[in-house]
């Protein structure tokens, strides 16, 4: 009796010794150590994946209100703000590098969601950019470029200046492939706009084509019309020149005002403008410019699309630049009524 006694215990021992080590031996492995998330995108708000224009704080530290050209890139971003529902922190620096610079701190400050800057002149970016780039907070530079190193910025949307210029001096080729004499009237001293322009205006301009003087107006159309009456004073219109090359419509509209008051009459002198605004298409159905060099201003829909990527940790491309065309005047009478700027 007793050796069966034991037996049993025995073998009950067994069995349960051989379940508590099977349980052991299936115990789960350890689980492994979870993949470390991927590092947030640069400029990933924290809404990311599903931030919504709602969201949304884009600081635009405007350049000023120079030309119509601008009006319209103002009045593009201010639109979209509306219709899209985001915050636009706005402000405009009258042309002045340091009041842009000073705008672009206070939405640093204020932590804003992405800043987009259209710079007026190329030079002097690299402090204000770090200081946000070490915020954590993009900037998409709009419109005119900067000299400063493209690791500062995440993105330039805007024309291709040097395009432009060397459209226009393919119409002056066109025109006097005999060679003659032209005026340039410039944009802003150090923009990249203007310096844009001028280079690839260079470029292209026939060798026989000779710029016999070059002043700047500054873009605006009241600081052109002294620097045409001043070449005026110099140069005998038909003479000495044929033709001007002018960076942007207002400028073109301060220098007819000159042209005419100096007896000047349309088709005169051979005029090419750049920007294609209403004020440009009517030049050219008055018979002023024989063609004008589209810019186009209308980027606050771009600008807008691709701050909310960036916000949602979705990549943008580095270079976005806008399809723009050349107009004449044999086209502006039925395409004004349609023009946006
Ligand atoms: C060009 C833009 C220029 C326009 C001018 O992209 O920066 O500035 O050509 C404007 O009309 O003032």
């Amino acid at each position: 009796m007793f050796l069966k006694k034991n037996t049993f215990k025995f073998l009950l021992l067994t069995v349960i010794l051989s379940v508590v080590l099977s349980a052991c031996g299936t115990a789960a492995a350890p689980a492994a150590p979870a993949a470390p998330a991927a590092p947030a995108a640069f400029g990933q708000a924290s809404c990311a994946p599903n931030c919504t224009y709602k969201d949304m704080v884009m600081c635009y530290p405007q350049l000023g209100a120079e030309s119509d050209w601008r009006t319209a890139n103002t009045a593009s971003f201010k639109d979209q703000a509306a219709k899209d529902g985001f915050q636009l922190v706005f402000s405009d620096a009258q042309q002045k590098q340091e009041n842009q610079i000073s705008a672009v701190r206070a939405c640093i400050q204020q932590g804003v969601s992405v800043i987009a800057l259209p710079p007026v002149v190329e030079d002097g970016w690299d402090a204000v950019l770090t200081e946000a780039k070490n915020a954590g907070i993009p900037v998409i530079i709009v419109d005119r470029s900067v000299s400063a190193d493209p690791s500062l910025y995440v993105s330039h949307i805007g024309s291709d200046m040097k395009l432009e210029g060397e459209r226009a001096a393919e119409e002056f080729n066109k025109k006097f492939p005999n060679g003659a004499k032209i005026l340039e009237l410039s944009g802003t001293t150090g923009s990249g706009a203007a310096v844009g322009r001028a280079e690839g205006f260079r470029a292209k301009l026939n060798k026989n084509i000779e710029i016999i003087d070059s002043q700047t107006g500054n873009f605006t159309r009241a600081e052109a019309v002294p620097v045409m009456q001043a070449f005026l004073q110099k140069y005998k219109p038909g003479t000495d020149f044929q033709g001007i090359f002018i960076h942007n419509d207002d400028m073109g509209l301060g220098a007819i005002e000159a042209l005419k008051a100096a007896g000047v009459k349309p088709g005169d002198l051979f005029i090419v403008s750049v920007d294609g605004t209403r004020g440009g298409f009517q030049a050219m159905i008055d018979g002023w410019f024989q063609a004008d060099v589209e810019c186009n201003p209308l980027l606050g829909p771009q600008v807008a699309e691709m701050a909310l990527k960036l916000m949602n940790g979705q990549p943008i491309d580095k270079n976005v630049l806008t399809n723009e065309t050349v107009y004449y005047p044999d086209k502006a009478a039925e395409l004004l009524p349609s023009r946006k700027y």
